[in-house]
């Protein structure tokens, strides 16, 4: 058996206890004559706050004037990089370098003392080759090259093919080679017609008797001739390099 009274012998005891509190002292009195019954006592203090009730359902929206705005939310994140900006102008010149190791800049009295040191070789040259002619002096290597290759050698040496202006250019280059050689005379650009490599027209020949013949239509470059005089000749042939330089 349960220690617990069962519900209907629990409201009965609840009813009986209630029914003795709300009996007056009279009554009391007719069930226990010893019992004095004095005036009734005050009221006791209110009772201790209930527990909370259970949450309520959530009201309507209320209805009075809208509040201000609230502050701006965080910083999102970044956002992806746009594409590239057009090319800038170009920025202004900059200052001028220094070199220390470079003494480009020669006062008076050393490039006076370089053109004399010059001009000393320039003579000591003129005396050793004899060969100066005017403002120029023709000089041999003693190779023998097609005319490409002459043209080839003398630019190395910022000179160009000999070319005879005048006799007296002419002999100086018929003294200087033993044998046939090259002249920096063509008619490569146009049959017929003879020019100086700067492409001008000559104003001094010297052509052998019966040249130029332009033989098996192949010929367009020009020889001196061991007699001195001038043959056109095939330009892949091979003969002597004589260069000019100016003196
Ligand atoms: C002459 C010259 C030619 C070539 C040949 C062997 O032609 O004009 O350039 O030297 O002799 C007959
Ligand atoms: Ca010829």
């Amino acid at each position: 058996m349960s220690l617990f009274p069962s519900l209907p012998l629990l409201l009965l005891s609840v009813v009986a206890a209630s029914s003795a509190e709300t009996g007056t002292c009279e009554d009391v009195r007719k069930t226990c004559p010893v019992l004095a019954c004095g005036s009734p006592g005050i009221n006791g203090f209110p009772g201790k706050d209930g527990r909370d009730g259970a949450k309520g359902e959530k009201g309507e929206p209320g209805q009075g004037i809208r509040g201000l705005q609230g502050p701006p939310g965080k910083v999102g994140p970044p956002g992806l990089a746009g594409s590239p900006g057009l090319r800038g102008v170009p920025g202004l010149k900059g200052d001028p370098g220094t070199c220390p190791d470079c003494n480009s800049d020669l006062d008076a009295s050393e490039r006076e003392a370089l053109k004399s040191e010059l001009d000393r070789i320039k003579k000591w040259a003129d005396f050793s080759l004899g060969r100066k002619v005017g403002n120029k002096i023709f000089l041999t290597n003693g190779d023998k090259l097609t005319f490409d290759g002459v043209k080839t050698l003398c630019a190395q040496f910022q000179a160009s093919v000999a070319t005879p202006r005048n006799a007296e250019e002419n002999t100086a280059i018929h003294n200087l080679a033993k044998e046939e050689a090259f002249l920096g005379i063509t008619n490569e650009r146009t049959e017929g017609q003879f020019v100086d490599l700067t492409g001008s027209t000559l104003t001094y020949t010297n052509w052998n008797e019966g040249e130029p013949n332009n033989a098996g239509s192949e010929e367009h470059c020009t020889v001196l001739l061991k007699n001195g005089r001038w043959n056109d000749i095939k330009c892949s042939s091979s003969f002597l390099a004589v260069c000019e330089f100016p003196a």
